[in-house]
């Protein structure tokens, strides 16, 4: 490693010491740029390093809320706005109980170079707070998220900041958000895409993180002259982003083995299809209940319950693909390890870092095509991106249009991130050429604008 790169994060660990997955963020990209920042010398004259890892700016506050017995509970509400040089904030909400700013660093560090190679102008951001809406009723839900807009409203705006869904955060949490932000604002602006589709949403939005990351693997399939078509898959999760990864993989003949949520995954041999899809999406997102009743359901199916053991046999299962959707640090070493012992071949990341740097690391000794979630799941913020130009433009294109657009995006990234890799020598090397790729657009323009 480089003595610039190796000082400036000992200098982040030292101030940032309590916020383990910002760190690990931060380690992979300034790892993979150390080549550019030594041919380019202006990005250390400029410090841009130094600025890329300090957020512009971090708002956190308190969020009290009434819960159905009558009790006041209060969270913590935050976000973070990492990066502005190519346009305004933007990036998603995450109501879960394990955030906390470190988590949120990271995620808004990884959405200023994800946003960046998308190819529309946004910066980088990212929010949400410590609550569970597990087991809460719409009522409470609705109130929470009322109060949180009720403070983050005056941070936000349609040229400033552009917040959207992420965990725990779908089409209903944004109704609440929306509604309360036009309440106060009095002004009805597309200050946050994932919208319904008659509020001034965007067709596709909902459907884009899991269609893109599979448009993402039919990309990287293409350079090894093979196709989806047969292929079974791995995939985690069950909310947003695996449900339409699986969609999108049962339209293109290939077949989903696996599901999963925080409680364990469910192993379906004969393969998810349509109708067991439509399963899901009633169980998940109007029942809101376990991934286990998969298994009640459909007798063919196991369910199989997490334990601490250091490894998830979800990743053991035998299969060409895997698509890891739920949550960060999903994939361990030991976990990388089955999956290629196991004879997968492609890992494309619809989740924000699921891959732990022992995990990434052993993919690409074992050149696997591997897509990380940087490039391979940056079609759902692409198509807020497209949501946001259709709401300024006071119109709305079809279905087909957006889609047809998602595909050219995914193509361009995976284009430019292969390129990015070929002119630094390490060919097929996805980590280093979307790390590369995304840095380079951001840190021109933090060099022209010299904020400094
Ligand atoms: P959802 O809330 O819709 O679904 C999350 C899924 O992951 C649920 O099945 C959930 O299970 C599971 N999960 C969450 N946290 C954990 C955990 N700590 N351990 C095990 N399982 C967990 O979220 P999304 O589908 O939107 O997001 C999934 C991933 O995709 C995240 O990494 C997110 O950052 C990323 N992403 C999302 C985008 C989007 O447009 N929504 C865009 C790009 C990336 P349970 O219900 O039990 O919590
Ligand atoms: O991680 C992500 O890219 C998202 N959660 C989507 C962000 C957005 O603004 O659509």
């Amino acid at each position: 490693m480089s003595n610039n790169v190796k000082s400036i994060l000992n200098d982040l660990e030292a101030r940032n010491s309590g916020e383990p997955e910002f760190l690990q963020a931060v380690s992979e990209v300034l790892t993979s740029l150390e080549p550019v920042v030594e041919r380019y010398p202006k990005y250390q004259e400029m410090k841009v390093l130094e600025r890329l890892v300090e957020p512009e700016r971090v708002i956190m506050f308190r969020v009290s809320w009434t819960d159905d017995n009558g009790e006041i509970q209060v969270n913590r509400g935050y976000r973070v706005q990492m990066n502005s040089a190519i346009g305004p904030y933007k990036g998603g909400l995450r109501f879960h109980p394990s955030v906390y700013l470190g988590l949120l660093k990271f995620l808004a560090f990884e959405q200023v170079i994800k946003n960046s190679l998308t190819t529309l102008p946004m910066g980088g951001a990212k929010g949400g707070a410590d609550f569970d809406p597990k087991g809460k009723s719409d009522g409470e839900v609705r109130r929470f998220c009322q109060a949180f807009m009720t403070e983050l409203y005056r941070h936000i705006g349609q040229f400033t900041d552009v917040p959207a869904g992420d965990i725990g955060v779908g089409g209903r949490e944004i109704g609440f958000l929306f509604g309360q932000y036009k309440r106060i604002a009095n002004q009805f602006t597309g200050v946050l895409t994932g919208k319904g589709l008659n509020w001034g949403g965007s067709e596709i939005r909902p459907e884009a993180t899991g269609y893109g990351a599979v448009y993402f693997a039919q990309e990287m399939l293409a350079t090894r002259a093979e196709n989806l078509q047969g292929k079974t898959c791995l995939v985690s999760g069950s909310g947003n982003v695996a449900q339409y990864t699986v969609e999108k993989l049962i339209e293109l003949g290939a077949k989903p083995l696996t599901m999963s949520d925080s409680d364990g995954f469910v192993h379906d041999p004969d393969g998810i299809d349509t109708e067991k899809l439509d399963f899901v999406m009633e169980l998940k997102n109007v029942r809101r209940g376990r991934i286990r009743e998969y298994a009640e359901r459909f007798p063919g199916a196991s369910f199989t319950p997490v334990k601490d053991e250091g490894f998830n046999p979800l990743w053991a299962i035998p299969a060409d693909c895997a698509f890891p959707s739920a949550t960060q640090n999903e994939i361990n070493g030991a976990d990388a390890r089955s999956l290629v012992t196991n004879g997968v071949k492609l890992v494309a990341e619809g989740a924000n870092m699921p891959t732990t740097p022992e995990g990434v690391d052993r993919f690409l000794e074992a050149k696997l095509l591997y897509g990380p979630g940087k490039a391979a799941n940056a079609g759902g913020v692409a198509v807020s991106g497209l949501e946001m130009t259709q709401d300024i433009e006071h119109l709305s294109w079809t279905r087909e249009q957006v889609d047809n657009k998602l595909r050219q995006i995914m193509h361009a990234i995976h284009t430019n991130v292969r390129a990015a890799a070929e002119e630094y020598n390490r060919p097929g090397d996805y980590v280093l050429g979307a790390n590369i790729a995304g840095f380079v657009k951001v840190a021109d323009a933090m060099v022209d604008e010299s904020t400094v």
